[in-house]
């Protein structure tokens, strides 16, 4: 049966923080080519439904971790410290998976990209998944730490702020519309990117919870790869909108 290789965990944690870095390179000048950054220009590739797309990418961040916590022998009790944070990691792919795609309004998403994304959480989910089921160590008190409690309450504020926001930018579109409007309200206020921000703190917040190198590997990730995002999101408006709100910023708050 499967047991516990550090090094394993060390090289997949090292591997995705390389890949972060390599995304940043890419994505800081161009924007990553779904949603509003798709080239019109460019040939026309093979696309899915946003449903689809979304639902089958993500599906395997929340699969995977949930069969290696189900499928475990022996099953793993102790410390709840560990289930727990698996339970988190499912939660927001479960959101990501079963709900957030039903509702989306978005445009069809490009079939190469999906391929790149579902690989990307199927190893994402495997190594978040394996590494809290059969490698990491807590002690029985870990509920109560500094660390568990404050990570767990930013993952809990950027989660409702991830969900808040993409529920505001949904309702910018009827049904069957596909045009980009100026997202307000909610932090949309003072970001052009409060989903982005959202799922930031999120990650980093799961990241202090868990206080692991994959975890601190994903949320570097998920900065790098939303971060440039955001900031292109926010130039797009700038120049597609003429009576954009001169205060907002790109990704944080008053700062950037
Ligand atoms: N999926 C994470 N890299 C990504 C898919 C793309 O969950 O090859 C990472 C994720 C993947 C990426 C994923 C990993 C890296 C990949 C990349 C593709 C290339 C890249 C594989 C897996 C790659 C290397 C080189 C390393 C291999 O029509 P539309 O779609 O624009 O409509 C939008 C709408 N909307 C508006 N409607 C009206 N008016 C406006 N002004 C509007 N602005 C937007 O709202 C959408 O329907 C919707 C949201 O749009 P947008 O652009 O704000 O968000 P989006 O980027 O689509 O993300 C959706 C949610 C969001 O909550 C975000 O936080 C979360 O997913 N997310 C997204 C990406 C990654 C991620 C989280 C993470 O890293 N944790």
């Amino acid at each position: 049966s499967m047991q516990c290789f550090p090094s394993l965990v060390l090289a997949l944690s090292s591997l995705l923080g390389a890949l972060a870095l390599l995304q940043l390179s890419l994505y800081l000048r161009v924007p990553s080519r779904y949603g509003k950054h798709e080239e019109r220009l460019c040939r026309p590739r093979g696309r899915l439904p946003a449903r689809c797309a979304w639902f089958l990418q993500e599906l395997p961040s929340f699969l995977v971790p949930a069969l290696l916590l189900a499928l475990r022998s022996p099953p793993r009790l102790e410390p709840l410290g560990c289930r727990l944070l698996c339970c988190l990691f499912c939660w927001h792919y479960f959101y990501r998976t079963f709900i957030y795609p039903f509702f989306t309004r978005g445009r069809p998403f490009p079939l190469q990209l999906l391929f790149f994304g579902t690989l990307f959480c199927i190893y994402n989910g495997f190594l978040q998944g394996y590494y809290l089921i059969y490698c990491a160590e807590y002690p029985n008190d870990w509920c109560t730490d500094i660390r568990f409690t404050s990570g767990l309450l930013l993952f809990l504020m950027g989660m409702g702020i991830n969900i808040h926001s993409d529920l505001l930018l949904r309702q910018l579109r009827k049904p069957g519309e596909v045009t980009y409007k100026i997202p307000q309200g909610g932090l949309f206020t003072y970001v052009s990117g409060a989903n982005y921000f959202g799922e930031i703190v999120e990650w980093f917040g799961f990241a202090i919870a868990t206080w692991s190198l994959p975890a601190f590997a994903f949320a570097f990730f998920t900065l790098c790869c939303i971060g440039p995002r955001a900031y292109h999101h926010h130039r797009y408006y700038l120049k597609t909108f003429t009576d954009y709100p001169k205060s907002r910023k790109a990704l944080i708050p008053f700062v950037f």
